[in-house]
Parts: C-alpha cells; sequence; structure tokens
C-alpha cells in the first residue's frame, strides 16, 4: 500500500536540498529535504500523542512554515486535518470540537487558557503553535522528536481533511475531503496552470482555507515550485515582493487593494506569468482595469470547499473577464431548473451542479444533509446560479443559498440572525449582504423591534462575543417590519436593493 497524498505531494522531495520556502527580502530560505524532515517529526508528535489514522485533529493557528509542516504531518499519519479559521471565537471552536469529536487540538499559544477548559469538557488534548510557527508546547516536542517516520498506508477513498463550511441553516457542515478529492484536483490544476520547479508563487492566503492550503500550496508542491510564505495579505510587501514571484493567487480582495496602490504597476509585474483569482465574483472592471496597469489579464476559477475547484479560465485562450472559465478536466457540470433538476438549455441561468473526482465524500454526521445535496448520481447541488454561454464559458450569476462573501470569506446570515433575534427588544432580524468597495460584500443586520428598547451597543458586544470579527455587521438598522412576499418570506432581495448604496465610499 501506499500514502497516495503526500507520496505525491512530499515524500518525492525526500532528501532534496533545492529550495522551497524562500525570502527574498531577508535572504532565508528551507530546502524541500529539511521541509520532508520535518513532516516526520511532526508525524512523530502526532502519533505519540496517540492519535490513529482517522482521528482527526484541529489546527487553529497563524501561518507559518510549521503550521503547514503540522498539515503534512497529518496527512503522513493518515490522521485528518480540520484547520480553523483564526477569528473564530471559543464558541465557534467549541461546536467544531464537538461535532468532529477532534482528539487534540493546537491552538495559538495566546488562546491556550480560553480553549484548555472546552477541551477538558470534550476529551481533547491541548497543544501550542506561536503565530511565528517557533515556540510552543507542541514545538517543544517536535524538536525532540525523530526526523524519520514510516508513512501510514492510507487509500484514495481514505478522509484527509474535513474543512467546515457554515450551513445556510447556522450549524456549519464539515466538508469530507479524501485523499484523493485533493490530489485529483491538485494535479488537474498543476497541469492546466502549467506550473514547474522554476515557479515562484507568492503566496499571502490563510491556511485554514481551500484556496490558500490546498490550490495554492498543492500545485507547488506537485511541480516543485518554491514559495514565499507570506504571513498575510500586506500590501506593501507584495508589491516589494512580486518582482521575486512568477505567479500570484487571491481573492478579488487582494486585486482590487493592489490596484488601489499607485507605485502597482506593469513594472513590478514583469516577471509575472499568472494571477490566478477566485473564492469570490472578480468583477469584470477589476479585470479590465488590472491588464491596463499590468499587462496581465487574470485567469479567474471557481470553486468550493465540498468539490476543490470545479472549473478555470484557460491558460492559453481567451480568459473572459466577469466568467470562471471551462469545467476542470474529469470535472463534469451541468445548469438544472431550480424546481425541477432538468437539465436547462445552454444560456439558460439555473442551479450549477458539479461531478468529478474532485467532489467531497458528504458532510461529517450528515447523512441527511449530504443526500439532499450529493445526488445518487454523483452530482453536487452547489447552491450557485450559473449559465454556460454559447462558447462553454461558466459564468456565475447569482446565489440560492443564502450566502454573503467578504473578502473571500463565506458569512453565513443564519448563524448571526440566531444570535440577533435573542438580544433585548428584537422580535425579528434579518442579515443580508451589500456591496463593499473593499470586501466585495460586507454584512447589515436589520432589526424590527420599539427603537427605545434596543441597545445597538449591548447588541454589538453580544455578537463580538460569540461570532468571529469578520461575520459582525457593519451596520445595524432598526426598523418597523420587514419586506414580505405573500408566502410571508423576508424579501432579502427587496433589503439588498434599499442598502445597496450604504457603504459606496467607505474605502
Ligand atoms: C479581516 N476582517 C474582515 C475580513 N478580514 N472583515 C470582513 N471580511 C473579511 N474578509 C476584519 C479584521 O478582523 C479587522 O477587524 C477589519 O476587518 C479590518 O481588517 P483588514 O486589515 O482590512 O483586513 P485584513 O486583515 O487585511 O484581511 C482582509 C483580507 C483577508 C486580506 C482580504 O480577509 C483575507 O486574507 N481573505 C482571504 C480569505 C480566503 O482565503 N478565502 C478563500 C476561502 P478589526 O475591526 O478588529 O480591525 S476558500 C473558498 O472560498 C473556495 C473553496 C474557493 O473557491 O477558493
Ligand atoms: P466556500 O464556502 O469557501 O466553499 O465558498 C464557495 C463559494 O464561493 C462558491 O459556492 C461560490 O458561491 C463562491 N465562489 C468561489 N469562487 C468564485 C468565483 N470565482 N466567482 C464567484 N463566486 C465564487
Amino acid at each position: 500500500m501506499a500514502n497516495p497524498l503526500y507520496d505525491a505531494l512530499f515524500a518525492i522531495h525526500e532528501n532534496k536540498q533545492n529550495s522551497f520556502i524562500i525570502d527574498p527580502l531577508s535572504g532565508t530560505s528551507l530546502s524541500y529535504g529539511h521541509f520532508v524532515k520535518q513532516t516526520a517529526q511532526f508525524a512523530n508528535v502526532i502519533s505519540d500523542a496517540g492519535l490513529v489514522p482517522g482521528d482527526r485533529l484541529i489546527a487553529q493557528v497563524g501561518k507559518s512554515v510549521s503550521a503547514l509542516a503540522l498539515y503534512a504531518g497529518a496527512v503522513r499519519s493518515g490522521v485528518v486535518y480540520l484547520p480553523l479559521n483564526t477569528a473564530y471565537t471559543t464558541t465557534e471552536v467549541e461546536y467544531f470540537l464537538q461535532d468532529s469529536g477532534a482528539r487534540l487540538l493546537v491552538c495559538d499559544t495566546v488562546s491556550e487558557a480560553g480553549l484548555t477548559p472546552i477541551c477538558k469538557d470534550h476529551n481533547a488534548a491541548v497543544s501550542t503553535l506561536s503565530t511565528d510557527g517557533k515556540t510552543g508546547t507542541l514545538i517543544d516536542l517536535v524538536n525532540n522528536a525523530s526526523d524519520s517516520f514510516k508513512t501510514v498506508d492510507r487509500s484514495a477513498d481514505d478522509l484527509a481533511a474535513l474543512l467546515y463550511t457554515s450551513g445556510t441553516t447556522g450549524r456549519s457542515k464539515g466538508a469530507m475531503l479524501t485523499q484523493n478529492n485533493l490530489l485529483s484536483n491538485a494535479q488537474a490544476l498543476h497541469k492546466l496552470w502549467q506550473f514547474c520547479d522554476k515557479d515562484v508563487l507568492l503566496h499571502a492566503l490563510p491556511v485554514f482555507h481551500t484556496h490558500g492550503l490546498f490550490v495554492a500550496t498543492h500545485v507547488c508542491l506537485l511541480a516543485g515550485a518554491q514559495l514565499i510564505f507570506e504571513p498575510s495579505f500586506d500590501t506593501d510587501r507584495i508589491i516589494k515582493l512580486m518582482p521575486h514571484a512568477t505567479s500570484f493567487m487571491g481573492v478579488p480582495t487582494f486585486y482590487t487593494r493592489l490596484l488601489d496602490q499607485k507605485n502597482f504597476n506593469n513594472d513590478l509585474a514583469r516577471h509575472m506569468r499568472l494571477f490566478v483569482s477566485g473564492s469570490a465574483p472578480l468583477l469584470a472592471d477589476t479585470h479590465t482595469l488590472f491588464e491596463q496597469r499590468t499587462g496581465h489579464r487574470i485567469l479567474e476559477r471557481y470553486g468550493m470547499t465540498e468539490t476543490n475547484m470545479n472549473t478555470s479560465n484557460p491558460y492559453n485562450g481567451e480568459r473572459r473577464a466577469g466568467t470562471v472559465g471551462f469545467p476542470l478536466p474529469g470535472v463534469e457540470i451541468k445548469v438544472t431548473h431550480l424546481d425541477s433538476s432538468a437539465e436547462l438549455p445552454t444560456g439558460e441561468a439555473g442551479q450549477l451542479e458539479v461531478r468529478g473526482p474532485n467532489v467531497f465524500k458528504g458532510y461529517w454526521n450528515m447523512p441527511e444533509k449530504t443526500q439532499k445535496e450529493l445526488r445518487d448520481d454523483g452530482f453536487f447541488i452547489t447552491g450557485d446560479i450559473a449559465q454556460i454561454d454559447a462558447d462553454g464559458y461558466v459564468s456565475i450569476v447569482g446565489r440560492e443559498k443564502d450566502l454573503i462573501i467578504s473578502g473571500g470569506y463565506n458569512i453565513y446570515p443564519k448563524e448571526i440572525e440566531l444570535v440577533l433575534d435573542h438580544q433585548p427588544g428584537v422580535t425579528e432580524s434579518t442579515v443580508v449582504g451589500v456591496p463593499h468597495p473593499d470586501f466585495g460584500e460586507t454584512v447589515v443586520g436589520v432589526l424590527v423591534g420599539r427603537k427605545d428598547s434596543i441597545n445597538i451597543q449591548q447588541i454589538e458586544a453580544a455578537i463580538a462575543e460569540s461570532l468571529a470579527r469578520f461575520k459582525h455587521p457593519r451596520q445595524i438598522i432598526v426598523v418597523d417590519s420587514l419586506p414580505r412576499n405573500a408566502m410571508g418570506k423576508v424579501q432579502k432581495n427587496v433589503l439588498r436593493e434599499e442598502y445597496r448604496h450604504l457603504f459606496n465610499s467607505a474605502k
């Protein structure tokens, strides 16, 4: 047997001296061979902690080489990797801990005190890793662990990762991703986007989501390319580093922020061969402006946590602004009628459905939810409204699911509405997304209640207690009543229209 994902991504680099992680500004670098040794040390620590193949490991840690080695160590030891947004509060983390039954939680040193009690309640061990990945109880163990490890055998259908993507009903759903889901997608993208060992990817995405952890990192590992591994997206640093890179991946906010910088120009981008955008819609204007400024046409692609990447604009061929290109090789898509599920003719907008080796195994502990969204014939109902034009280009034209995407992060209104509905004086609430010049979309909370009995500051404090900062409504508005259709359903589209200019000038 073997461990297909580990073998393809990491084992191939054993004892190789070529650079993997580089920092051109400080001149430091880490070789592939050294990184592979680190994966063995992390794998030893994970198995010495008593985790066996199939167990879940939660990592709520800063972006560092150690965090990447922890992920690789989990894959190598057959343990299911469960990364969490570092912005999640203790309340949110407790849900993931309880739902996943994780045996070990690795958290930032600063969050240890807050998270230890809930780990005790849920029989999970705690280990710490500093934001820069250099200290913490985990590192103390790693530094004393052997740098050789017998990689655990895994099959292509075994789980490699569990990524939570919040649910429209408010409860986050754990997307079960197998070794082959991840490997097949990485291989398709590596080929399609022509990554090779001469590439240097400027990596500024978080590594607790699919885009940064799988799409960006896996294509580089398959290609033996180098990574400039930035802890976060800092526009000034990106501008300084870009002349040293060949490729860049980001959410639309990365691109609009770069375009806001006068000194971001074609000279900076002259070494670049590829700019990729995804996770949220890239406005056609941004695509056009970017080409005018740099001479590069951004390659937009479309994916989901449940499916990794589904479609991509071509590497060679027209990268059509406002579209997400064509299905990846091996991926099938169809657009179906929202009610009858009958396939619609070309050009008509409807539910986008996806089938292929990239489509997840289902939702963790949610067989009924899985049954509803993953058809028996293997097609996955995305909740995105799309249309395919006469040339075969796919456009995402809307969402059937109640979802706000802010700076590439997914926000599910239901989760916030559940908190708002329980606030003193609030008789009902609704949460909508409205355009935002920096984040693309942002959150607005609309409350019904007597103005004199609603305390906005108190409500904001309650939200801060239970929800990550990025989910907080940027504005809370109190109204007498909510617009409803004949069925009595709140008309969120009416509210989106009413408040669409709320943040026009905000930058
Ligand atoms: C930070 N804040 C945010 C966001 N990020 N608020 C709303 N939406 C956000 N996305 C908060 C901060 O906590 C801070 O709060 C305040 O906003 C201002 O922070 P700022 O400095 O402007 O933000 P930042 O720290 O620079 O972060 C913005 C960012 C970041 C760089 C765009 O959000 C980011 O890296 N997004 C990438 C997300 C991603 O990787 N998505 C891929 C998901 P305070 O008020 O306390 O200061 S995977 C996916 O979608 C599918 C699979 C796919 O197709 O890829
Ligand atoms: P996630 O919950 O992280 O899996 O987010 C996946 C969702 O992000 C998709 O269902 C789409 O709604 C959205 N998305 C991802 N890429 C794009 C894109 N290029 N254009 C429009 N929406 C996108």
